[in-house]
Order: C-alpha cells, then sequence, then structure tokens
C-alpha cells in the first residue's frame, strides 16, 4: 500500500513574487481587463498568469512584506481575429498596459479541442467523404485537432484553424488509432465553427482490427508479480512550504502555468550554510514532432504542443499508486479557461523521493573495507496528455548536486491509414494496415542559469587527440581545449562525437578552493539532428531544433524558443530573432537553451500503447564544490552493514 499523502492542496493565497496566481487572481486580472476593454461576446482569454517579477523583486522579497503582484493576460476577439496583451496591477486590479498584437494566433484552447470533431462531423462534405470509405455511423468517428502550421495557403490567410485526421472507434473504449480513416483531413474555422475545406487524398481501407490495451479488454496476466510496496515510515525528507521545497541541500519553488506546465524557480544548493544559486528558472520552453511523411496531409504533421496547445492545460490529475509512489506532495494549479474563470487541475504535480541505487562505494582490495551509500533522488514531476501521446516532465535532484531533466514518452502512435500499393519508405506498419510514420520528438529547454550568481558565461570544451610526434610518442596523448561563446551568434552549437563535446556554464566571480571558477557542465544525453529541410515550413517555425545549444543574454520577455505565437506562424521568431543581435555573452547574466529529444522510427513494440522512452540531460557539478559533495550522506540502516566504520 503506498503512505499517505502529506497534503494536496496548494495554499490559495500568494505568498511569495513568484507563486503562480491563485483563483481569486486570476478571476481579478480577467475582469480587470473586461472592464477595462470588452471585447464584446467574441471576447476568449488565452492566458491569465502570473507575470513573472523582475529578479530584483525576487531578490529583495521579505516574507510577510508586500511585493509586487501583476498578471499577464493575453484575450482576442473571436469576432475579428485581434489579439490583445495585457498587464493588470493585482495590488489595485487596473489594467496597467494594454496593446494589440497584429499578425498573431492564439493558442488553441480546449474549447477548439471540443469544437473541431463537433463541426467536421455535422458537415456534408465530411459526411460524403466518410460514406465513401463505408462509415455512416459518423458519431464513432473521433477527429483530432491539430495546428494548423503556415503553408501560404491564400485561402487559410488570416483565419484562426485546425487541421484534422480522423480514426475510427468500434466502441467507445476502442482505441482508434488501430482504425485510421487514411486521406481525409477536414480544415476547421475555429472562429466562425465550420470546415473551411475538405482536403481528401482518397481512401484506403479503414484497418478493423482491434488492438486494445487496457485492462478491461485483457484476460490474461502475467501471475508472478508480487507487491514491492514503498514505504517511508518516517514520512519524506522534504519539507514544503506554500510553493518552496527544501529537500537536504536542495532548494527550488514549484510553478505551473497553462503553455509550459511545470516551471522550477530558484533552485540552489545550500553549502556550509550558504545559499548557492544554480537556476534561476528552469522550464521546457517549447517543443515540436515533425513528421517524415511527405503525402496526403502527413506534412502537416509537426505540433508545437507547448506553445500551441499549452503542455499546461493538458496536465494530468495524478493518482496515488498509479502515477506515483511513496510519501507524496501534490501541487494544484490554478489555470484560466477562455472566459478568464479560475479552474483546477488537482494534484497536477508530484513531489516525491525514490531510491536511486548507489551514490557511491568503494572496496579497498587490499583491507576489504568496504563503504557504500544508498542514493536517492527528489523527483518533481508532471505529466500531459497531448491528443494521442503522454508526456511526463521529471526533473530530478541528486544528493551529488546535479540535477537530470528527463521527458518520459508514452501513450499511442499517431497512426495512418496505408494506402494500396503503397510502399512503407516513411513508417512502420504496426498492425495489418496501420502505419506509423517516423517522426521525432524535439524539445527545448529553458535554463536561466545563476551559476554562484547572475554574471556567468559558457564554455564550449572539446576533447581533442594529440598528433604522435616528439610530445606524445606512444600516441596516446589526449587533451581538452576550451572556448568561451562570446556572443549569440557563436553560441549556435551542436554536439560533436568525435569531440566528446560538452558544456560549462562557469561563474565570472566565484572559484572553488582549488581556485577553479564553480562551474556546471552541461551533458546533452539525448542530442537528435534535425531531419527536416532547412527551406521547410516547420524548420523555419522551430528554428531552435536546428541547434542543440543556444544561449542568450538574459531579456524576461524571452522565454519561448519559437517566439510568444507559434501558432500558424510564418517562422522566425524566438530564438532566431532574438540573436540576431548577437549580443555579448561573457560574464553577464544568461540563458542556456538546450534542445533535445527523440528520434523515433516507430516499432511493433511501440503499439498498441508505447512503453516509456526517455530523452533528457544532466546538469553536473563541475568544480562547484570542492570534492565529492555526497561524502556526508549517511549510511542508511539497510547498507551499514555493507560498511566498516
Ligand atoms: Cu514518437
Amino acid at each position: 500500500m503506498p503512505d499517505a499523502v502529506t497534503e494536496t492542496r496548494t495554499i490559495p493565497a500568494p505568498h511569495h513574487p513568484l507563486d503562480p496566481l491563485t483563483p481569486d487572481e486570476i478571476r481579478r486580472a480577467s475582469a480587470a481587463v473586461r472592464a477595462a476593454h470588452d471585447l464584446g461576446a467574441g471576447m476568449m482569454f488565452e492566458t491569465v498568469t502570473l507575470s513573472e517579477p523582475a529578479k530584483d523583486a525576487v531578490r529583495g522579497f521579505q516574507p510577510g512584506r508586500p511585493f509586487p503582484r501583476e498578471a499577464f493576460v493575453c484575450a482576442f476577439d473571436r469576432t475579428s481575429g485581434a489579439v490583445f496583451e495585457a498587464r493588470v496591477d493585482l495590488r489595485t486590479d487596473t489594467v496597467v498596459d494594454w496593446r494589440p498584437v497584429p499578425g498573431v494566433r492564439p493558442r488553441i484552447l480546449i474549447d477548439d479541442i471540443t469544437l473541431v470533431g463537433e463541426v467536421a462531423r455535422a458537415d456534408p462534405r465530411f459526411r460524403a467523404a466518410l460514406a465513401q470509405r463505408g462509415i455512416t455511423d459518423f458519431e464513432n468517428v473521433q477527429v483530432d485537432p491539430w495546428s494548423a502550421g503556415n503553408y501560404g495557403l491564400t485561402d487559410e490567410a488570416g483565419r484562426r484553424l485546425c487541421h484534422t485526421f480522423c480514426w475510427y472507434r468500434t466502441e467507445k473504449n476502442d482505441n482508434p488509432y488501430a482504425h485510421p480513416i487514411e486521406g481525409l483531413c477536414a480544415v476547421v474555422d475555429l472562429d466562425r465553427a465550420e470546415v473551411l475545406r475538405i482536403d481528401d487524398y482518397g481512401a484506403a481501407e479503414v484497418p478493423m482490427q482491434s488492438r486494445n490495451y487496457a485492462a478491461r479488454y485483457r484476460t490474461v496476466f502475467r501471475d508472478d508479480v508480487k507487491p514491492l510496496e514503498i514505504v517511508q515510515p518516517d514520512g519524506p525528507s522534504f519539507h514544503v512550504e506554500g510553493n518552496e521545497v527544501r529537500w537536504q541541500k536542495w532548494r527550488l519553488r514549484v510553478g505551473f502555468n497553462a503553455r509550459e506546465g511545470l516551471v522550477l524557480h530558484a533552485i540552489g544548493y545550500e553549502d556550509a550554510g550558504r545559499l548557492r544559486p544554480v537556476l534561476h528558472r528552469a522550464a521546457l520552453s517549447e517543443m515540436v514532432v515533425p513528421y517524415g511523411h511527405p503525402g496526403g496531409g502527413h506534412f502537416r504533421k509537426n505540433a508545437f504542443d507547448v506553445g500551441e496547445y499549452g503542455i499546461g492545460v493538458l496536465a494530468n490529475s495524478l493518482t496515488l499508486g498509479c502515477d506515483c509512489l511513496g510519501a507524496i506532495r501534490y501541487f494544484d494549479a490554478w489555470l484560466s479557461d477562455s472566459k478568464g474563470e479560475p479552474y483546477c487541475i488537482e494534484k497536477a504535480v508530484c513531489l516525491h523521493e525514490e531510491d536511486f541505487g548507489i551514490l557511491w562505494k568503494h572496496t579497498d582490495l587490499f583491507t576489504g573495507e568496504v563503504d557504500v551509500r544508498r542514493a536517492r533522488r527528489l523527483v518533481v514531476s508532471s505529466i500531459s496528455t497531448v491528443g494521442n501521446y503522454e508526456y511526463g516532465l521529471f526533473w530530478y535532484f541528486h544528493q551529488d548536486g546535479s540535477i537530470h531533466f528527463e521527458i518520459k514518452a508514452t501513450g499511442i502512435l499517431n497512426t495512418s491509414g496505408l494506402k494500396p500499393g503503397e510502399t512503407p519508405t516513411h513508417g512502420t506498419i504496426v498492425s495489418p494496415g496501420v502505419y506509423a510514420h517516423y517522426h521525432q520528438h524535439i524539445f527545448n529547454v529553458r535554463l536561466d542559469v545563476a551559476i554562484d550568481g547572475e554574471r556567468n558565461r559558457v564554455v564550449e570544451v572539446d576533447t581533442v587527440a594529440l598528433p604522435v610526434g616528439p610530445d606524445n610518442p606512444h600516441g596516446n596523448a589526449f587533451t581538452t581545449r576550451e572556448s568561451v561563446l562570446k556572443s549569440e551568434q557563436a553560441a549556435q552549437r551542436n554536439v560533436d562525437f568525435n569531440a566528446a563535446r560538452f558544456w560549462k556554464i562557469e561563474s565570472a566571480d566565484s572559484r572553488n578552493g582549488l581556485g577553479q571558477p564553480t562551474a556546471y557542465k552541461l551533458l546533452p544525453l539525448s542530442p537528435v539532428p534535425m531531419f527536416s529541410s532547412p527551406q521547410s515550413s516547420v524548420a523555419k517555425r522551430a528554428a531552435f531544433m536546428s541547434r542543440q545549444l543556444w544561449v542568450t543574454a538574459y531579456h524576461p520577455d524571452e522565454l519561448h524558443a519559437a517566439g510568444r505565437y507559434p501558432n500558424q506562424s510564418a517562422g522566425g521568431d524566438g530564438l532566431p530573432a532574438w540573436t540576431a543581435a548577437d549580443r555579448p555573452l561573457v560574464d553577464t547574466d544568461l540563458v542556456v537553451w538546450h534542445s533535445f529529444g527523440l528520434h523515433h522510427i516507430p516499432r511493433p513494440e511501440d503499439f498498441p500503447v508505447q512503453p516509456v522512452t526517455t530523452s533528457g540531460f544532466a546538469l553536473h557539478p563541475a568544480g562547484f564544490f570542492d570534492e565529492n559533495p555526497a561524502l556526508d550522506v549517511p549510511p542508511t540502516a539497510s547498507s551499514k552493514s555493507c560498511c566498516v566504520d
């Protein structure tokens, strides 16, 4: 049995400048905007979220003292398509900034997701195309709303759209992705609630073999799985106050918003009584899933699940004993609906500890003395369902000072029907007639670094084999070459396998006891090359995927790697636009952006539900400490017997 939940509700009052907006603040912010700038019956709220305070305000915060509090609001008028941004001072409930944002599209909203299917299924042209495919029970057709991208089509210009693909369910709980309805795409105008166009690329027979994974469909389970219980009789080792988490020497704050989902702030390490900053802010900034099939409507499949849908909006309510084991602290997420009203995703974020094997060990070969420590890690996680896929966002904090970020991808492959006579050159057949296209999941994480303070530099470290010669007569010599990345253009870098390349983020002001700059190294554990042509629409819109490393000079408005409004964007926003200025990067306040991901050539084993596949990166202290910082981790009761004192 899992241990009891320690606490489930987030305290509904802001205690710190970085706390997410409370339900009352969401309501007051949208009311203030509506009172000052009512857009009428077509007014929709894309976002009502914390306008994060300046770093000075965070640093100057003193508990119990008043602090600045502002909301960022994005609203639009669905009758005209006009988009506006506002800032609301929540101390006075007044709109302090209101500006139109021309030429952009807001995110696809929850309202749109249900609307798209209803509109498509009711359209006579869509019904006729289904009937041609032998389907007349239209209520069993699932229509997935996909972001439309931007392909320069004149009839799509100026509209807020979804592109769609559809599947068939034989019954309510059937896995529809076993039954793709190939070649039929409706383009839906979200604001007019009508089908703009039907793109019929030609039918294929709908595969009808059921491929269900849910327990309700299984009669046989393996019978040799005995209970494995996580027991923490004295409770967890973390302490939570509001949104602040203290775990051993780590300190951090948990945040959450509709777009990025889980956001961590003020990550620091307590070292000899001194709190040493590591990261000011860390979050998944953007992601894109480009598919590699050129035909049908499939060239349009490249969802930006953060910026186009909001990975936070799509977060699950987590369940003890299923998603999370042990002594758990959950955080609820309060978001705004399209009317500006608050709603809660209960238990959206899970905080817990995990056993993590061996922390360190040595057996003295000559005396036989053994010393070993068990490792545990602190896990802060959330899981979002984006259509057919699930993405788990997992931040891990380790006792040796390292941080690890992992994305767990699971859920169901996006499928299509194999056309008659089609050679499967862009995907894998995972069921008779069912084709899962090659694709990638490329993520970009934004790391507002603060290694021992704001003044940092990024150093690229390559390992170089030295030529055989007088200084290397045996050919065994290799050394490292370090290059400071001096400006934003020079800091657009890729991994180099042959150089075992990594990047160090160094403090300009702090040195360890050995005289070295204190630093963390970014280890790119899951680099993926881009396979989309640089000329393609998706490559222009998701330029972040072309480089594994970008570094920018800190600017508070630069949060999203593909820009604030990637939905239907033409491209060029975000990192390529900001770095065009080629700002200097040495010994200043920096933001490190790391692109990584999953290169997904589907396997039959990924269907009908995909086992978790992981990708991520690590931040390891590299001279941040003078020695292994985990020497003081005590032997656990179970490992004491392995240690000779
Ligand atoms: Cu995939």
